[in-house]
């Protein structure tokens, strides 16, 4: 009697053979295009101004000797953009065969050659102008991608694996692979396009606001932080993985819960209103001692009071729950948005629509309130309720459901580490205390007396304050700490806390070297 099994029509039980040549050239374009996707997803959510694509290009314009680039660019007239990213995107593609073919005799091989790429997309990148040390970013996500995947589509046939099913498993692979790289490549079209749609729009939005002057004596000190920190340098934090994309004429606003009408807002209804604009200082619950998530702007905006006033708050009412467009919510105590603070709806910033990233078309902004509890950005729900009733997104997570700002002070100048030339030597920084103001700010060197230094002016108690001053200093290292005391006469305890549920407390030092 027979044993075997009928072999099925047309399939190969043969123990399948290392892959050929061309297999492992395909495997090697399908690993360079998806970690040439994920980067042009990165970049789109990024908001870098240049793809790596588009860096090595302009980077090989650069160090294409003048005659020669200006020669070609004469031969191909406008088209000597697309061309050279098509040329950019060829040579990925082939570099990217060569690596699939090397690494029939090692892995490390076709490795090297991702490697290599990913070093000349890092350089091309970080030479552009404009560029910071995250702009490499989106290289090092494709290099990621390359180094996980090759070995995955390169892979030799399993212990046993017959042709038929080490064919299979290779198609499975690599239709996985290219199905995935379209998905982030058409996400990344869509981000970016997104975006610049939403980007054009606001930059041709006319509000009627002002874009405030800093007040006469804010700044007494030099070489730090300006006063009013420009929108562009403005510390950002949100959850958000990609900048939320609300169009103006989208965005809406509802005003529920314990009220006795609701109300509902349009883009046009809210900047038609009248507006309020004031210095804010924003700083966020996670800042540490001595740490930069902080800054000031110029914001105009409709006072939140006025809106609260006219929905008609209900008895009984103690917060209200703020909803972001993508989800993020927070709690805010009813009262600092309904006294007599700039608690603002805010649309401008700096005197220009806010910026995407800090919460276009519309945020709030609350003097005195961490961020975390206060400052949602692309907010489009406020419900009026009780704290009783709700978790916010960050007290689920261990922070406070509330968070009044700590009076806090940091030296900018001299910096950690620092080495100055002996005698006087200058020191500043900025103490805050939102919506309580700063009223004397204290300097310590080498464990010494406090003794006081100089306050710049500030227009109201909801901006930082900068401070100055001098030391004497002999040469050696030293120490030196800095101190506030707010309008309410409470003094900066020394004593360190984490950030973690309500924000850091504690001095901040920094110890430098006189020369
Ligand atoms: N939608 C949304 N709004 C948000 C947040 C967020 O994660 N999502 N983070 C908050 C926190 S913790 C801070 S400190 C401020 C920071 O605002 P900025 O990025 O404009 O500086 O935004 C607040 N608003
Ligand atoms: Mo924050």
């Amino acid at each position: 009697m027979s044993t075997s099994i009928p072999t099925p029509v047309g399939t190969d039980l043969s123990v399948a053979s290392p892959p050929s040549g061309r297999r492992l050239a395909l495997g090697g374009v399908l690993t360079a295009l998806a970690g040439l996707a994920v980067s042009e997803l990165a970049t789109a959510v990024m908001k870098e101004r240049v793809s790596a694509p588009v860096a090595v290009g302009e980077w090989i314009v650069d160090v294409t000797p003048g005659g020669v680039a200006r020669t070609a660019i004469d031969a191909v007239g406008t088209a000597d953009k697309p061309l050279l990213l098509a040329g950019v995107t060829l040579g990925l593609i082939g570099f990217g065969a060569l690596a699939g073919v090397l690494t029939r005799r090692s892995p490390l091989g076709g490795l090297m050659v991702f490697v290599a790429m990913a070093v000349i997309g890092a350089v091309a990148v970080l030479t552009r102008p404009g560029s910071t040390g995250s702009s490499i970013i989106p290289v090092a996500c494709a290099a990621v991608t390359w180094i996980v995947l090759l070995p995955q589509v390169t892979a030799p046939p399993r212990e046993g694996e017959t042709s038929a099913e080490e064919r299979r498993r290779f198609l499975r692979v690599a239709g996985l692979v290219a199905a995935g790289s379209v998905a982030v490549g058409v996400a990344s079209r869509f981000v970016s396009r997104e975006r610049r749609l939403i980007e054009a729009a606001r930059t041709r939005l006319r509000l009627p606001v002002t874009a405030g002057t800093v007040p006469v004596g804010a700044t007494i000190a030099e070489g730090l932080t300006p006063w009013r920190v420009p929108s562009s340098d403005f510390y950002r934090i949100d959850t958000a993985l990609v900048v939320p994309t609300v169009r103006a004429e989208d965005w809406s606003l509802r005003i529920h819960g314990m009220v006795d009408r609701e109300i509902t807002l349009t883009y046009d209804d809210l900047v038609q209103r009248e507006l309020t604009e004031a210095w804010v200082t924003l700083c966020c619950v996670s800042n540490k001692v001595g740490g930069d998530l902080i800054g000031n702007a110029w914001w105009s905006g409709v006072r939140v009071a006025d809106l609260l006033a006219e929905a008609g708050v209900q008895e009984g009412a103690d917060a209200v729950l703020q909803t972001s467009v993508d989800g993020w919510n927070c709690g805010t105590p009813l009262a600092a948005l309904t006294d007599d603070r700039d608690a603002l709806l805010a649309v401008a910033m700096n005197g220009e629509p806010l910026p995407l990233e800090h919460g276009f078309p519309v945020r709030m902004v609350v003097p005195g309130l961490y961020g975390f509890v206060s400052a949602t950005k692309w907010v489009v729900d406020l419900e009026v309720t009780r704290f009783t009733d709700f978790e916010a997104f960050w007290t689920v997570r261990g922070w406070s459901p509330t968070g009044p700002v700590k009076t806090q002070s940091k030296i900018e100048v001299p910096g950690s580490g620092d080495r100055v030339g002996a005698g006087e030597v200058r020191v500043g920084g900025y103490a805050w205390a939102q919506h309580t103001g700063i009223e004397k700010v204290e300097i310590r060197l080498d464990g010494g007396p406090w003794t006081e230094v100089d306050l710049g002016r500030v227009p109201s108690d909801d901006t930082w304050v900068q401070w100055g001053g001098t030391v004497q200093a002999e040469p050696g290292t030293h120490t030196l700490a800095v101190r506030a005391t707010d309008t309410s006469g409470y003094t900066q305890t020394g004593v360190r806390t984490d950030v973690v549920p309500d924000g850091a407390t504690g001095w901040h030092t920094v110890e430098f070297t006189v020369t």
